[in-house]
């Protein structure tokens, strides 16, 4: 699955807590611009009625510059705006429901571990979000993925896996040679000041590993 390993290069993570003077809209546009090759809408705080207008506005946007869109857990949100994929972590719905009610889409899944990614891969994920390679104070509670165990695992599974968690410019060097297929990030390019610098950057960075 060719396109979805380049679909999977950098791969930008929506977070609300550092849109300052400007809104999540405008903030994924900067993130389009720079070059991100994927989206993901997580909205951890949003009723369902606000996500989905959020999200039918954001796959519009994502569309017009030929970038899918993911949704993070919520499969009504991800169905209503008709999302390229939804992204669903351990304990979230099952994969075989996503397959269900969400058929022909693509499906992401959090794994820490190999025995977890094999499940998944087994169950038809369409790749794998692995994790938390470099500490991250983005998300509480996230268990540790040794950068060799990245590379055994990614040696193991035949689904795209892209690395995540504590990414940064000074960091994502550490991850040549893992056969990851991108990273996932949030902060390395919310929390930045110029967002389409940094995803330039990043981009770059990521096309060296
Ligand atoms: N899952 C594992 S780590 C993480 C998620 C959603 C947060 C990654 O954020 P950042 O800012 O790129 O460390
Ligand atoms: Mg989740």
């Amino acid at each position: 699955m060719k396109w979805m390993q380049s679909m999977l290069k950098l791969y930008a993570i929506t977070d609300r807590n550092w849109l300052k003077d400007e809104t999540l809209y405008q903030q994924v546009e900067k993130a389009l611009q720079g070059g991100v090759t994927m989206i993901q809408l997580r909205e951890k705080n949003l009723d369902d009625e606000s996500f989905l207008q959020e999200a039918i506005e954001i796959k519009e946007l994502c569309h017009r510059y030929h970038v899918p869109l993911i949704i993070n857990d919520n499969l009504e949100v991800a169905i209503h705006c008709d999302a390229d994929g939804i992204h669903i972590g351990q304990d979230d719905i099952s994969i075989e429901t996503v397959k269900e009610r969400f058929p022909h889409k693509i499906i992401g899944v959090t794994a820490h571990n190999l025995d977890e990614a094999l499940i998944a891969k087994q169950a038809g994920a369409t790749y794998l979000g692995m994790g938390a390679v470099f500490p991250t104070s983005t998300k509480d509670h996230t268990i540790p993925l040794a950068i060799d165990d990245l590379k055994h695992i990614t040696s193991v599974i035949d689904i795209p896996i892209v690395a995540i968690g504590g990414i940064s410019l000074d960091n994502i060097m550490k991850l040549k040679g893992t056969g990851v297929a991108g990273v996932a990030v949030v902060s390395a390019v919310f929390k930045s000041d110029d967002i389409v610098g940094s995803v330039k950057q990043l981009l770059k960075a990521v096309e060296s590993l």
